[in-house]
């Protein structure tokens, strides 16, 4: 999973990126997209931990990509500078909180220009096909019909992002996702605004106008956080207690960003490790064995499964067992998030 992080250049992107990442920016990296892992913190796999007491804990990770930002000044150049995130699961929004700025102004321009972007790969296509289908009339049938197949669907896609400069409300089939997916467009991809804030903003909620277009916007004092993270513990509290600062965020702000992107966890326990692992909402169990490896999806024969409440209640497998809490699941099993799992394959 790897989320771009995006928005105008001096909102903090960089700033951002060291902040969740622990990764020093380099400007020079950031211009083909420089990338460091997050690690998704869950208070779940420290209490596993605890308990197991393994070699190794493994949270569940995401890989952030720290870009260049678009210039409101080059609207024509921001397409280009956007290519760098097409192939990216999500995007982290930064907007610029510290500068005094209209911050729902600067997220329906930064918006305008992922339509602008999404609009010209849309229509040139649609260009394509309207011209293959005018001049090669004798082609197979099948063929044809996939052509058009597209265009129906594209020219739907245009009507959203001219009428409602959104694809929120398109609802694709998967048949329909898939014949779109090449085209990796940025208004399909899952957003999360983060309101990089400074000092004086903190307390303060985010505008009403913002909330309206994003629900679920995040604020951090990113650079603040990145500061209070060179002091001693002491101090920290010092400082955090002067600010009115009453817990980092980023924790948070990661989690959000992670329940956002629609992916759950499921744990692997044991003496030797106890991990988490990321999956997307929605799979199912052998799909979740695939993740941890190949050969436990291709051999899949069922997995044990345990509720990590239901786990938290008992303590152990055995006790699992003789509480009724412990299930055998097969391979369309549809993984929970929290969900202790053991894989049995044939081999
Ligand atoms: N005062 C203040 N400056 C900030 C804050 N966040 C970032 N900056 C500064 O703004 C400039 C641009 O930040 P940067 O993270 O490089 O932005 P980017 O262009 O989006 O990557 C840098 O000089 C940062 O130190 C903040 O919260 N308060
Ligand atoms: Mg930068």
């Amino acid at each position: 999973m790897k989320i771009g992080i995006v928005g105008f250049a001096g909102s903090g992107k960089s700033t951002v990126f060291q902040w969740i990442t622990g990764v020093k920016p380099d400007p020079a990296a950031s211009q083909r997209g420089q990338v460091g892992i997050a690690k998704i913190p869950d208070d779940r796999l420290t209490w596993l931990s605890n308990l197991f007491k393994p070699k190794k804990t493994t949270p569940a990770v995401i890989e952030f990509m720290d870009t260049p930002g678009l210039v409101q000044t080059e609207q024509r150049d921001n397409p280009r500078r956007l290519g760098i995130i097409r192939d990216a699961d999500g995007l982290l929004v930064v907007l610029n909180g510290y500068g005094g700025g209209d911050l729902a102004q600067e997220l329906v321009k930064f918006r305008e220009e992922l339509l602008f972007a999404d609009l010209q790969i849309v229509t040139n296509r649609i260009a394509k096909l309207e011209d293959q289908l005018a001049r090669k009339k004798n082609r197979p049938a099948k063929e044809r019909e996939a052509d058009e197949f597209e265009l129906v669907l594209l020219k739907r896609i245009v009507k959203a992002l001219e009428e409602e400069q959104s694809l929120a409300n398109v609802s694709l089939k998967e048949e329909e996702e898939k014949s779109v997916r090449s085209f990796q467009l940025l208004l399909l991809k899952p957003q999360v605004v983060l309101a990089n804030i400074g000092d004086a903003q903190i307390g303060q909620a985010l505008p009403e106008k913002l909330l309206q277009s994003a629900a679920d916007a995040q604020t951090a004092p990113a650079k603040l956080e990145l500061e209070l993270e060179e002091l001693s513990a002491e101090d920290r509290q010092t400082f955090m207690q002067d600010l009115g600062l009453k817990e980092l965020t980023r924790d948070r702000t990661l989690r959000e960003i992670y329940r956002a992107m629609k992916r759950i966890v499921f744990f692997t326990v044991g003496e030797d490790e106890c991990r988490a692992w990321g999956i997307p909402q929605g799979v199912d169990a052998v799909t979740g064995a695939g993740e941890i490896h190949t050969d436990l999806s291709r051999g899949f024969v069922r997995a044990e499964v345990v509720g990590y409440e239901d786990f938290r209640k008992v303590g152990s497998m055995k006790e699992a067992k003789t509480h009724g809490v412990y299930r055998l699941e097969g391979k369309t099993y549809i993984v929970k998030d929290g969900d202790i799992m053991h894989i049995l394959a044939s081999t």
